[in-house]
């Protein structure tokens, strides 16, 4: 059984879309626990209604990042976790607490990256002109937005996007990607090697939406 704690920070989207699939497909994991650095997330009333644990760490109540970084391990090695997912988690988080958690844990990043890293990213794919944007799931290193990517979607870019409608569009594919991803580490299908990650037996990591 793998056992996986979710971050977030805000409506936490990303979180219901792991835990729909895990109960879809029964994958052999439990989510051990759902950490938000909101008191007021609304994703923590969607994990409790679902009877997994919900806790808070409020980053607000801590004087700097490395003394919230250090009681937020502590916090989440109390669940012992295999495998770390930041769904939405906005706090950006130390090299230390980076290291602890290497090759278990992922974020999902609203760009195609390397393009648009940090955030407002559907403004910046707008102000750019691009004609594609998407998503990328990724293992954290300390580098913001940089490390081994898992998997990436893509979608298009019309002339009459705003930043709601092009995130809107993205999202749908978040919530494909994510789950994808989250399932093969825990079917042990990840290799990172030479910064790139490899999915065994091989299968797409690029998937291309045309949804309007
Ligand atoms: N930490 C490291 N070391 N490396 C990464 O790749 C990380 C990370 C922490 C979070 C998610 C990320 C994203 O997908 C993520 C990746 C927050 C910010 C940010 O600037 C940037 C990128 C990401 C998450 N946060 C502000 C801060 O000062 C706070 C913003 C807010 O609270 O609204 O931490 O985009
Ligand atoms: C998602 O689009 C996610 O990719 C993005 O925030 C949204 C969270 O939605 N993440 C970041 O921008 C990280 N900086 P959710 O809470 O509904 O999953």
């Amino acid at each position: 059984m793998t056992s996986i704690v979710i971050l977030i920070s805000g409506r936490g989207s990303n979180m219901e879309a792991i835990v729909h699939a895990a109960q879809k497909e029964a994958w052999p994991a439990k989510i051990a626990a759902v950490i938000s650095n909101r008191p007021n997330a609304g994703g923590l009333d969607f994990a409790r209604s679902q009877d997994i644990e919900a806790a808070v760490l409020d980053h607000s109540q801590f004087k700097d990042r490395a003394s919230f970084d250090a009681e937020l391990i502590k916090l989440i090695d109390s669940y012992s976790p295999d495998l770390v997912v930041l769904a939405g988690f906005m706090r950006i988080l130390t090299g230390g607490f980076v290291k602890h958690y290497a090759g278990r844990l992922l974020n999902i990043h609203p760009s195609l990256l390397p393009l648009f890293p940090g955030l407002h990213t559907h403004e910046q794919a707008l102000e750019a002109g691009v004609k594609e944007h998407g998503a990328t799931v990724h293992f954290v290193t300390e580098a913001l937005d940089h490390g081994p990517m898992v998997i990436q979607a893509s979608v298009p870019v019309f002339p009459s996007d705003t930043p709601d409608l092009l995130a809107k569009r993205v999202l749908k594919q978040e919530h494909v990607i994510y789950p994808r991803a989250v399932r093969w580490f825990i079917d042990n299908r990840l290799t990172i090697s030479d910064n790139r990650v490899l999915v065994s037996p091989p299968e797409l990591q690029m998937l291309t939406s045309t949804d309007k």
